[in-house]
């Protein structure tokens, strides 16, 4: 079995229907902005397929992993049970796959981006809000941002989540301030 195909079986069996078409739309729309943004196609389809692997363990089970990998969580991400699968399936990725370096952080960072993210943390952080089956209102305004710059639609889809966070008075991690940051000033100086 190679191991797209091994992938394949472990987040088929892992997760619900509705999130395994998840997976699926962002393979394939982070191999849609690879070929257009010019990285390898097949790389980017790898880490859409494998970005929510452990999404649906129970708070036991994460519990267990990060004790077991000693995951030390700051009091941020112990306060956002969202950001946990990340973190977890990049060390599970890393350890069951042996994947490259570049899947592993961005699969990492997917949830939160950071600064500085490589061509792949990008393209990966935004087929997670472009692929086919995601229907929040604005989706059709990322889409066409996307067509424009990477970095012009994370604008967007940073400003849509930490004004959501803000809201419902949840914490906003530094790596997406950070994120949010970095791309503002970056897209000021280009205009
Ligand atoms: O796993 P998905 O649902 O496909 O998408 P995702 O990995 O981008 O997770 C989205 C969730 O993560 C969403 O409910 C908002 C949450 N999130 C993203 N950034 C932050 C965050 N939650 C907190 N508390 N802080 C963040 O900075
Ligand atoms: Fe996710
Ligand atoms: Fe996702």
């Amino acid at each position: 079995m190679n191991k797209n195909d091994a992938l394949l079986k472990d987040i088929r069996e892992r997760l619900s229907d509705f999130r395994y078409i998840h997976s699926l739309g962002v393979a394939e729309s982070a191999g849609y902005l690879a070929e257009k943004y010019g990285y390898d196609k097949e790389t980017a389809i790898t880490a859409g397929l494998a970005h929510d692997v452990l999404k649906e363990l129970s708070k036991e089970e994460y519990l267990k992993f990060f004790e077991e990998e000693n995951i030390i969580l700051s009091d941020v991400e112990k306060s956002a049970p969202k950001l946990w699968h990340a973190v977890a399936g990049a060390k599970y990725l890393e350890k069951e796959y042996g994947f490259s370096d570049e899947i592993i952080t961005a699969v990492r960072y997917h949830t939160t981006g950071r600064a500085n993210m490589g061509l792949l943390e990008k393209i990966l952080f935004i087929a997670d809000f472009i692929s086919a089956d995601r229907n929040y209102n604005g989706v059709e305004d990322m889409r066409k941002r996307a067509e424009v710059s990477l970095e012009y639609a994370m604008e967007e889809g940073l400003r849509f989540t930490i004004e959501d966070l803000a809201r419902e008075c949840r914490p906003i991690h530094p790596d997406t301030i950070a994120c949010y940051n970095e791309i503002i000033v970056y897209l000021s100086q280009k205009k």
